[in-house]
């Protein structure tokens, strides 16, 4: 291969995706981003202007997205879909923008590459298959049924529908990935972990949905990234591979470690209302992308990726300022 497209590529993972296919691959990059809210051209500075190129615009825009693929060599070249409406709370608020982005977004991605016979790559996520029991052994795997809980994540799921039709039906070379939550630097102050250590940094309390007990299975977003560039050189088409790197923890455990490394007090959080229909647990199973394409992870400690993501946030609050007001004005108005 040797252009990447790649769809969301001014947002918290695929920023960081462009940044780690320039220095790790000699593939050149071009981004396609309608620079939503959650978009920010400031995540891309400094790239080498003769291998990245930005593009904005709509990827339900299908002369926008025809004009793009048609640059493309199929023999070579692949399009990397993160593209997304990707806030569950934002989800519950207003689902029509979901909709557009996720489902028709996809569609019409996947119809162009596939009239192009272009490598497709679709990021998608483990809500899909909605959640587990605390004291549950199991762990998500590629076989488990689909079980959407959200706006967000059904609309993830249709996602995953579609381009596995269209692998059936057309012909695509595609794959797909589900990820756990991720974390690192460039990620919105919207989001669970920015928006605690952001508090903090501000003098402000982190704020916990409900008890606090629910689980997320937490991976650095280079590692969701090196997987990801796995499975274009060794994934099967037409083949799902669930991401994750064994990060479980609870969000309570999540807010104490953030407190502990800011030198604050471990209780010093509030409580808050609970999200409607809050998934309990996350938890990935990832022996087969182990398995087929050798990858495993780099940040196998959850406290030393957390505490260079605390110094990311204290070193760059130019980067996240301009978004904390308006974000926190929007949570005062749900009461979380
Ligand atoms: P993000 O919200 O930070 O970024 C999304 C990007 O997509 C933004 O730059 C935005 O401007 C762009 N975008 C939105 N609508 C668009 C449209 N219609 N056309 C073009 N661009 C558009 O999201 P993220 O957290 O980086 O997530 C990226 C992908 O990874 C998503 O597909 C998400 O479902 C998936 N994912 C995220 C996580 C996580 O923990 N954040 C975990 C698993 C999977
Ligand atoms: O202020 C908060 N307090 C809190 O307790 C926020 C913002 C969240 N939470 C809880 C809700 C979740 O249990 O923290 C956990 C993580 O919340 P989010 O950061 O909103 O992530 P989540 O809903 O788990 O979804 C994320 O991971 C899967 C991404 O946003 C999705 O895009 C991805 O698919």
């Amino acid at each position: 291969m040797s252009t990447l497209l790649v769809t969301g590529g001014a947002g918290f993972i695929g920023a960081n995706f462009v940044r780690h296919a320039l220095e790790h691959t000699d593939h050149d990059v071009i981004v396609l981003d309608k620079l939503t809210y959650a978009g920010n051209l400031a995540s891309l500075e400094g790239l080498p202007a003769d291998r990245f190129r930005f593009v904005r615009g709509d990827i339900a825009d299908a002369a926008v997205v025809g004009e793009l693929v048609a640059e493309l060599a199929p023999a070579t070249d692949a399009i990397v879909h993160f593209a997304a409406e990707s806030h569950n709370d934002n989800s519950l608020e207003g689902p029509r923008a979901f909709l557009d982005t996720n489902v028709v977004g996809t569609f019409t991605l996947i119809e162009a590459a596939r009239q192009r016979d272009l490598r497709f790559h679709h990021i998608s996520t483990d809500e899909v298959y909605g959640d587990l029991e605390l004291d549950d052994p199991a762990k998500f795997t590629e076989l488990t049924a689909y079980r959407p809980s959200s706006p967000y994540s059904s609309t993830k799921a249709a996602s995953d529908l579609l381009v596995a039709a269209w692998v059936r039906s057309f012909g695509l070379r595609a794959t797909i990935s589900g990820c756990s939550n991720n974390y690192g630097p460039y990620q919105h102050v919207e989001k669970f972990i920015p928006r605690q250590i952001t508090n903090v940094l501000r003098g402000q309390r982190p704020k916990l949905y409900g008890t606090g007990r629910n689980v997320r299975d937490w991976i650095h977003v280079d590692d969701h990234n090196s997987a990801v560039l796995a499975i274009l050189d060794h994934g099967r088409i037409g083949e799902t591979y669930l991401i994750g790197a064994n990060g479980e923890r609870d969000n309570l455990d999540v807010v104490e470690t953030i407190l502990e490394l800011l030198g604050q007090p471990r209780d010093a959080y509030d409580l808050v209302s609970d999200r409607p229909g809050h998934d309990l647990r996350y938890a990935i199973d990832a022996t087969k992308l182990h398995a087929e394409t050798g990858w495993t992870p780099r940040y196998t400690d959850f406290r030393d990726g957390l505490a260079r993501t605390i110094e990311w946030y204290r070193a760059n609050e130019a980067w996240w300022a301009p978004q904390k007001d308006a974000t926190e004005a929007r949570y005062a108005e749900i009461g979380r």
